[in-house]
């Protein structure tokens, strides 16, 4: 995970997550934190100015969460050493890989610096997962473990979630029955312009080919011809998606230079593990 000829102890690291933080780059990072600093390695978590986590699909989720960033300023980068969570494409963070000490993350690899990758639901699931013996998660840390897995597996609904998730979460001594977390925390996407642009945002790098993506969470389609019009008329390559939480359908809008298409999961899909693969035939036609 480490690499060990870029770092050792004298060294400070600041764990970042990706670019627009969504709840488990966060706690990922504060996880990610904690254990350095356990293991004596002087660290921090960063956020870029300006990026604080301000929306997401979990009610007061900032209530939450209790520890504070390094707010960090694009200029200062080059001052860092930085382990990357929950991404692996710098083009994600800090745009530049002879500044990564290492990464741990849950969406397949594409860099080539060292990194721990395992297919669970959330980051911190993967942290949880690679530190248990040899680090005591406490109380708060387990809470937002499963607040972040809820987040980034919608409440277990995503096609991602898995068995191995499960154990985990059994083991964390969380309830796995997630329906009424749904109710409890779920928040809906606003359907309007500023949450087509920013919703989820993400650059997203697929053999080469750049696209910009957001996604909206809601119960239902109203509005759902805005944001494909939305998503056709753009000027850039553009994955859009429609989670549609009453039906459980996800409605794929994908602009790819100067071609539109559209696709349908019958169930909540991932990003990076249904959708991702579909826009790559796309790519190869
Ligand atoms: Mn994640």
């Amino acid at each position: 995970m480490l690499n060990s000829e870029i770092i050792n102890e004298e060294d400070y690291v600041l764990v970042i997550g990706h670019r627009n933080p969504d709840v488990d780059s966060i706690v990922s990072s504060i996880l990610v934190r904690n254990i350095l600093r356990n293991m004596g390695v002087k660290s921090d978590f960063a956020i870029m100015e300006d990026d604080y986590i301000k929306k997401s699909n979990f009610k007061n989720i900032d209530k939450y969460i209790k520890d504070e960033p390094l707010v960090l300023k694009e200029e200062d980068i080059p001052n860092y050493k930085f382990l990357l969570v929950d991404h692996n494409d710098v083009n994600q963070s800090i745009k530049d890989v002879n500044l990564v000490t290492g990464c741990i993350d849950h969406h397949i690899l594409t860099c080539s610096f060292a990194s721990y990758y395992k297919d669970l639901g959330s980051c911190s699931l993967v942290v949880y997962d690679l530190f248990n013996e040899i680090y005591n998660f406490n109380k708060y840390e387990k809470k937002l473990i499963y607040y972040s897995f809820l987040s980034d597996t919608n409440y277990g609904r995503s096609s991602r979630y898995s068995d191995e998730d499960r154990k985990l979460i059994e083991e964390l001594g969380f309830d796995t029955n997630y329906d009424k977390y749904f109710e409890k925390y779920f928040v809906e996407t606003k359907v309007d312009i500023e949450n087509f642009e920013k919703s989820g945002y993400k650059d997203i790098n697929i053999n080469g080919v750049l696209f910009k993506s957001t996604y909206i969470n809601v119960k239902g389609t109203m509005g759902i011809d805005d944001y494909k019009k939305f998503v056709k008329n753009n000027d850039k390559n553009f994955i859009g998606l429609w989670f549609d939480f009453e039906k459980r359908k996800s409605h794929c809008f994908i602009k790819l230079n100067e071609s539109f298409y559209e696709n349908e999961f019958n169930f909540i899909a991932s990003r990076a593990m249904d959708v991702i693969p579909y826009v790559e035939t796309l790519i190869k036609v």
